[in-house]
């Protein structure tokens, strides 16, 4: 297929999704618990935007010619790499699909996606707009299975020419494993975190507080991003303990599709006793429980909205990824000791910096070892912005142009400028 035909479809693909905005958001509120109306006007919406920018990079895909040595002419082709798999979690099963499929269909790949146990409904029905597109049968092949079978399977499958995974770092790891001891295919991997998010002393303490809350308590808490270590300037540290208290007493949890909700229940039973479990490591390592500390109500997986202070940076809720609604809040003195610390962590996914001055913007944005650096701002997921992690975040950049590497295969070409005479 032309490049031409590809842009074609994703664009047609691009206005199928954008008309069944609302039944997509409802099969990912129904699948996932998120509230309704972050599907239906946060996560839909950015889906669209996606295809319509990977759509219109798939007539801009080309090599290079090369001013080699000697007399050649030296080209690239940039080609597609072929079968690529694809793993997805359920946590923003929409998004991630699209953040998969977008780029690798503009590079001309065929793909085998694999959608999380819990969320299989959005993709598949992502999937048939896509054929209704004029995508050609056997492209996109949705699996709805399970981990340890159908994931595995893709992931040692000696067809498959590359896998882009989303996840856990504990199954980003075997599944980095299981690439190695079968053909070698090309891994990105996009895992856990434990994102520091500083508030500097010069900060407005109202706005940071607000900024802070939602890093962390979007999405439930279940966010690769979230910024999960809330660092306090001490000279506002106090006020922000306060006002963050209240902020999430404030929160409105409840039934997703009820407007107003701004947190729905955790994904599963697994989930919701993993967050439980660290709230009580929390509490026992001498961390002061603000607010929340229990499940909400006494009927589904929904978890209250939970603020620790006084937060020590060797407490299993500064250093392990929670997945949930809480919020541990530390106190630090000066900018080196906040770097050290916020660096001091085998995760690099994100950062926030919440500060007036430039200075100080400029010296964490270089000193923090993150892929994404928010500064007064936080998860801008636009669809032209990379995002990937440094160290054990994993591997790659997906997103952007950055993330059309992924799914190219570079081939050198080389021709004698004179025909030889043999
Ligand atoms: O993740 P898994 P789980 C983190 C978060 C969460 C924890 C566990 O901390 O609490 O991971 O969640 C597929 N071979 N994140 O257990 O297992 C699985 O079917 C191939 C962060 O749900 O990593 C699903 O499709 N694939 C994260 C996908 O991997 C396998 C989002 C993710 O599941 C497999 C989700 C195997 N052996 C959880 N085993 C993020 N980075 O956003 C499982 N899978």
């Amino acid at each position: 297929m032309t490049a031409y035909e590809r842009q074609r479809i994703l664009l047609r693909a691009a206005d199928l999704l954008e008309k069944h905005n609302d039944e997509l958001a409802a099969l990912e509120s129904w699948d996932s618990g998120k509230p309704y109306e972050q599907s239906a006007k946060i996560e839909v919406p950015m889906l669209v935007h996606l295809f319509r920018y990977y759509a219109g990079w798939a007539d801009k895909i080309h090599g290079l010619t090369v001013p080699a040595d000697g007399p050649y002419h030296v080209q690239t082709l940039h080609e597609p790499i072929g079968v690529a798999g694809q793993i997805i979690p359920w946590n923003f099963p929409l998004l991630m699909f699209g953040w998969k499929v977008g780029p690798a269909l503009a590079c001309g790949n065929t793909i085998v996606l694999k959608t999380a146990e819990q969320t299989p409904l959005s993709a598949l029905f992502a999937s048939k707009l896509l054929h209704e597109a004029g995508l050609p049968p056997g492209v996109l092949n949705i699996v709805s299975g399970f981990g340890p079978t159908a994931g595995a399977a893709i992931a040692t499958h000696m067809d498959v020419d590359k896998i882009a995974f989303t996840g856990s770092t504990a199954t980003g790891r075997i599944v980095l494993e299981l690439a190695a001891r079968s053909n070698l295919k090309t891994v990105t991997l996009e895992l856990g975190g434990k994102s520091p998010f500083i508030v500097c002393e010069d900060a407005d303490v109202d706005k940071a507080v607000e900024l802070a809350h939602f890093a962390l308590f979007f999405n439930q808490g279940q966010c690769c991003c979230a910024g999960s270590r809330t660092f306090v300037h001490e000279s506002v540290y106090d006020e922000f303990v306060e006002k963050s208290k209240a902020r999430a007493l404030n929160r409105v949890v409840g039934d997703p599709f009820k407007g107003g909700v701004e947190q729905g229940p955790q994904i599963d039973s697994e989930q919701f006793k993993k967050i439980l479990k660290y709230i009580r490591s929390g509490v026992e390592s001498g961390a002061t429980l603000e607010a929340g500390g229990q499940r909400f109500g006494d009927k589904g997986f929904y978890i209250q909205p939970t603020v620790f202070s006084n937060v020590q940076d060797n407490m299993l809720i500064a250093k392990e990824e929670i997945f949930g609604p809480v919020q541990s809040i530390l106190k630090f003195k000066d900018l080196d000791e906040v770097i050290r610390r916020a660096n001091d962590s085998p995760y690099g996914l994100a950062a926030g910096v919440f500060t007036k001055n430039i200075d100080t913007a400029n010296t964490l944005t270089r000193a923090l070892r993150a892929g994404s650096v928010f500064v007064n701002c936080y998860d801008i997921f636009d669809a032209g912005v990379p995002f990937g992690g440094y160290k054990m975040s994993g591997h790659g950049r997906e997103k952007g142009e950055y993330g059309l590497r992924n799914y190219l295969q570079v081939k050198a070409v080389v021709t004698p400028l004179v025909n030889p005479a043999w």
